[in-house]
């Protein structure tokens, strides 16, 4: 039996003084009058008869109360009365709702009145009148209990009113609970906390609140549309009504779903636990969810006992989780998904690789030995890390599925995007456009789910197009603590959950120790998500039984909760013992339940002491197994020719130069303008920078490689210069996507502006990068600084994925950059950043031999370019792809560059035959004179078109070479050594336009010094150092870069000059 909240609340009434603040004060405070009050044109007004006059009458009284209190069209009628409108002109009709819409406010129109029809006796019916009356005493008869009384001259009315008040009191009330039950669900196995940090109990959710009393608890009502509660009855007595609102609220499971602003919804999850009897289990599934609690504990407890003194962010508290886990895949196979990709933080994690994915668990125990070797490349990672796929046999359904458990660092909640993006590709690649084969599972950690702002980005990804994944069901292990601090130190949101309202998904909160309800709510995930594929929460709450980790002490700051955990009965113990009780299992099945599993454990225990070598290739998430088959180290020494025949750039060419082949389909001026001179190009066979990406991206497709570019406003190009989408100007959603239409079986284009984050994108397209090795995945910066918002995803994945997860990815970052007097934010991609974490040794000159290119490409952990021509951009992308292995790419894209008239490249450039050229040599005057030449510039991107132009100005160009860079890392040894040598009597110069502490300064010098054998000096040409990445003002980004100019190209003395420079001079 649930107890009645029916304490009166303590919340303080509203004082009639405050309904009557702005009232004249002659009126303030006056007493119920009769109809006397009623000026002359009120009560001379045509349809104030009958019933409508006490209706009136209790309008008038309300209004002089508080003329807020009554609808907005009294509040005109009685003004306009008092103001002395003529009979029937009083009353103003209110707007239609269309009217309302307007975001302005609507301003009803006071005297003089406009000649509005009057309303008549028929047009306000009794009805009407009679339900608002009935509607404004409820209003009122929460303010004051006194009101109602007076009400209504006739028993006709006052019946109504006795009937229809006490009605709309339970609407109300039902509509509380499903609001706000969840605070007063007990949600905390330990019963000292709130899960909603508050230990208050709603108002709303007391008797007294819609006076009711005692007597009405055995009165029926009739239930309203909303509620399920009845099961087959339409109405019930109030006491029932509580009771099973109570059940479905306020026991062991929260819900809050009244955020979603669909009926539909609302309805259909009431409808999933307002139904009596809904919740009720068949016994096998107790006894398999027994079996799986069994597991789950028991695997803990191994590992406790075989290994304690190693950290492993044990599940203790939450045992719980790997049931609910095997219950959403349960009956998502069912719905017919086949694929599982998860993410998931450490806690847990090793319980979950041993039951939910069914990992061998000899190879995870294999993961305890320190001393075992590895036997593949990269520094791997510790086991609470690792990331896997398998596939295995859901054994309640009877089909394979896979799951995949996504390699994540130690940054809580970083490989939320990543899981999306590479479940998004899979459903592409499988076709499966609705998701329903496909779908990921994410795991949270209560603090770091509200701490982190990726998880508010990677929400906002769920409902767009080009990033949906149909729906995640997130799990929150909400143990109600993050480390050692309390959730009221760590969150400021009721709930750890709150985030996820920002897309309306329904959130669960269940108590961890009643397994029957977590599976309930698993369920109903499962089919939430497969109903409207819409993301989902189920907030686990429960505890951490030991500290954060296995070292941990957690008295020294939760004393008083881990006095109470003490006492706490595992959740194993506690079901098993329910069970026993009810005669579901007997002992001696649950004893042998245990020592099955233990027996499990301890034979992989031996099993894995036998283990000579650890594989990390075990452990990809990723396997990527066709990509791989057949190839060794040595067959992965060539690279296909990037070079393109002329028939296919033409092709691609014509058609970024054409407009949409629909008549109807009517293009912006200007972008007719851009089209005209993509034509010219065509014609007279050039590219400029845009169109050469183009012809990579379309040369790829036709060859069957499927290309993604993704970025905030990447369809047009930030600088206006891509147009990938084009829009028709008349019409709404009608786009011409030229590269998807080039050949009826290219592979596919997307091209997808984002939300406004780099932090999930990019996580998201490294996610979809990731799945299938056969694609060009690129993301785009807005301008290239923007990137640092997504380090985690630079520094913790792209950089050192490898190495740590032996997993490839050929994900590809475009950071526009260069000093164009944009000012400090708009300037500098930060290459130094890239460069820093490139993993080549500045110190050590490699063995050169004619795989030397390849190999250092397959050694290194990524790519740094930064561009000087089209073609050369072109080659770089098609190699990304071209490779027979993968690796990030990063490169510096220009923005000047985009229209420059000398950054442009003929066909020729990129024809059959032709390459990638990591340095460009001086072809010029330098170039055909080596033994004159007395300096030899070496330079990295569009700083290469102002040295040129500077040294036409003085005539040097017999005297100085400039050689550009452009794959800075790996760095291209070999041919800085070639140009060095070509040019002995040259000094060498790095000529810069970042300040002196960043760009490429820092990573080349000792580089180029190491080529020389350290027996040439290098001098540096550039800004000085600075804080900030580039100057505010346009006329000293101007004299910044004369000066750069100057020095570069002053053949005397250039070193003491350059460094002599007081600062400000430099910096202006
Ligand atoms: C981005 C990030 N910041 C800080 C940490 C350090 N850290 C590791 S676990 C942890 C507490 C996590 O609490 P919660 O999310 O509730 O997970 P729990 O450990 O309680 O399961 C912190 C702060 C981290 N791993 N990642
Ligand atoms: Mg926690």
């Amino acid at each position: 039996m649930y107890t009645l909240r029916t304490f009166w609340t303590s919340g303080p009434k509203l004082a009639r003084g405050v309904l009557s603040q702005g009232v004249p004060a002659a009126l303030r405070g006056t007493p119920a009058q009769p109809a006397r009050l009623l000026t002359t044109s009120v009560q001379q007004e045509s349809f104030l008869n009958g019933s409508s006059s006490n209706y009136v009458e209790e309008m008038y009284l309300a209004w002089l109360d508080n003329p807020k209190s009554v609808h907005k069209s009294w509040d005109v009628f009685f003004r306009n009365a008092q103001r002395g409108a003529a009979p029937g002109e009083a009353y103003q009709s209110p707007p239609p709702m269309a009217a309302m819409m307007p975001v302005q406010p609507v301003a009803w129109p006071m005297m003089p009145l406009p000649a509005a029809p009057a309303v008549t006796s028929e047009q306000m019916s009794g009805k009407v009148i009679d339900d608002h009356l009935a509607v404004q005493a409820i209003i009122r008869s929460y303010q004051d209990p006194s009101v109602g009384q007076e009400l209504g001259s006739s028993d006709e009315m006052r019946t109504r009113i006795e009937t229809v008040v006490p009605h709309q009191r339970m609407h109300a009330m039902i509509r509380a609970y499903q609001i706000r039950g969840h605070q007063c669900a007990k949600l905390d196995p330990l019963g000292i906390m709130e899960a909603d940090l508050d230990t208050s109990t709603p108002r709303e959710l007391t008797l007294p609140y819609y006076r009711f009393s005692e007597e009405d608890l055995d009165r029926t009502f009739v239930l309203p549309q909303t509620t399920f509660i009845g099961g087959g009855n339409t109405s019930l007595p109030l006491r029932d009504i509580i009771q099973r609102l109570e059940e479905t609220y306020c026991q062991t499971i929260g819900l809050e779903y009244m955020h979603i602003n669909d009926r539909e919804k609302c309805d259909w999850i009431r409808q999933k636990f307002e139904i009596p009897g809904i919740m009720s289990m068949s016994n096998e599934t107790k006894r398999l969810t027994l079996a799986r609690l069994v597991r789950s504990t028991r695997f803990e407890q191994f590992l406790a006992t075989k290994y304690p003194a190693e950290k492993r962010f044990g599940l203790e508290g939450c045992e719980v989780l790997i049931p609910a886990l095997k219950t959403i895949i349960d009956r998502c196979t069912e719905q017919g998904a086949e694929s599982f990709v998860m993410g998931m933080p450490h806690r847990g994690r090793l319980n979950v690789l041993a039951n939910v994915v069914r990992k061998d668990l000899d190879q995870i125990l294999c993961q305890f030995d320190s001393s075992l070797e590895a036997d593949d490349e990269g520094s791997g990672d510790v086991k609470y890390h690792l990331g896997c796929s398998h596939m295995r046999l859901n054994r309640t359904t009877n089909k394979s599925i896979k799951l995949a458990l996504v390699a994540n660092p130690s940054h809580l909640e970083a490989v939320d995007p990543v899981v999306q993006g590479k479940t998004r590709a899979e459903q592409y690649y499988r076709g499966d456009i609705e998701g329903k084969k496909v779908m990921s599972i994410l795991m949270h950690g209560d603090a770091a789910f509200a701490g982190q702002g990726v998880v508010f980005e990677t929400f906002h990804l769920s409902d767009l197009p080009a990033y949906t994944t149909h729906g995640t069901i997130h799990v929150v292990v909400n143990n109600q603590i993050g480390f050692t601090t309390d959730p009221r130190f760590s969150r400021s949101s009721t709930y750890c959950t709150d985030v996820a309202k920002v897309v309306e998904a329904p959130i669960f909160h269940v108590n961890a120790d009643d397994p029957e309800a977590v599976a309930h709510v698993c369920n109903v995930a499962a089919d939430w998500r497969s109903e409207f594929e819409k993301d989902v929460v189920i907030d686990l709450v429960c505890y951490r039984r030991g500290g954060h980790n296995e070292m941990d002490e957690p008295m020294f700051t939760q004393p008083l909760m881990y006095k109470q955990i003490g006492k706490q009965p595992t959740v194993l113990r506690q079901y098993a013992e329910k069970l026993i009780s009810e005669g579901v299992v007997t002992q001696e099945e649950y004893e042998e339940e245990v020592s099955k599993y233990d027996k499990i454990c301890e034979e992989a225990y031996q099993q894995a002491r036998e283990e000579k070598i650890l594989s990390i290739k075990h452990w990809l998430d990723s396997p990527w197994t066709d990509f791989f088959k057949d190839k060794t180290r040595d067959s992965m020494m060539v690279c296909e020719s990037t070079g393109v025949g002329e028939d296919i750039l033409t092709h691609v060419g014509t058609f970024m130069g054409s407009p949409p082949p629909d008549p109807k389909f009517t293009i912006h001026g200007g972008v007719k303008r851009i089209l005209r001179q993509r034509a010219t190009m065509v014609k007279e066979r050039w590219v400029d920078w845009a169109m050469a990406e183009a012809m990579a991206f379309g040369s790829l497709m036709h060859s069957g490689f499927h290309v993604r570019l993704s970025g905030q406003d990447v369809e047009r190009g930030t600088f206006s210069q891509r147009h990938h989408v084009l829009h028709d100007q008349n019409r709404d959603k009608v786009f011409w996507t030229p590269l998807d239409n080039l050949w009826p079986d290219q592979a596919p284009y997307t091209v997808c502006n984002s939300s406004l984050s780099e932090y999930a994108v990019m996580g998201f397209e490294l996610g979809y990068s990731m799945s299938n090795p056969n694609a060009l995945v690129l993301w785009e910066a807005q301008f290239g600084d923007f990137s640092n918002t997504a380090q985690c995803i630079i520094d913790q994945f792209i950089s050192s994925g490898q190495a740590k997860w032996v997993r490839q990815t050929g994900i590809t970052l475009l950071l526009p950059h260069g000093y164009e007097g944009m000012g400090p934010e708009h300037s500098s991609a930060r290459m130094e950043r890239f460069l820093q974490m490139s993993t080549e040794d500045p110190d050590l000159y490699p063995e050169i031999d004619e795989r030397f290119e390849i190999r250092q490409l397959f050694d290194h952990n990524w790519i740094v370019a930064n561009c000087t021509t089209p073609a050369n951009y072109f080659h770089l992308l098609r190699r990304q792809v071209l490779l027979p292995f993968r690796k990030p790419l990063v490169v510096m894209t220009p923005k000047s560059l985009l229209r420059h008239p000398e950054a442009r490249s003929s066909f020729d450039d990129m024809l059959p035959g032709t390459t990638f050229q990591r340095l460009i040599p001086d072809l010029g005057p330098a170039g055909q004179n080596h033994e004159q030449v007395q300096r030899l510039i070496f330079c990295t991107g569009k700083v290469y078109y102002d040295l040129t132009k500077e040294r036409k100005a003085r005539d040097l160009d017999d005297k100085i070479a400039i050689v550009r860079i452009e794959q800075i890392s790996p760095f291209p040894f070999d041919m800085v050594k070639q140009q060095c040598d070509l040019y002995p009597n040259a000094d060498l110069v790095w000529a810069q336009e970042e300040h002196k502490n960043m760009g490429a300064w820092n990573y080349i010098q000792p580089r180029i010094r190491t080529t020389v054998n350290r027996e040439r000096h290098v001098s540096y040409a550039g800004r000085a150092s600075a804080a900030a990445a580039a100057t505010g003002a346009k006329q000293s980004h101007q004299q910044e870069l004369t000066r750069l100019l100057q020095h570069a190209m002053n053949l005397d003395n250039h070193v003491a000059l350059w460094q002599s420079q007081p600062r400000r001079n430099l910096t202006g």
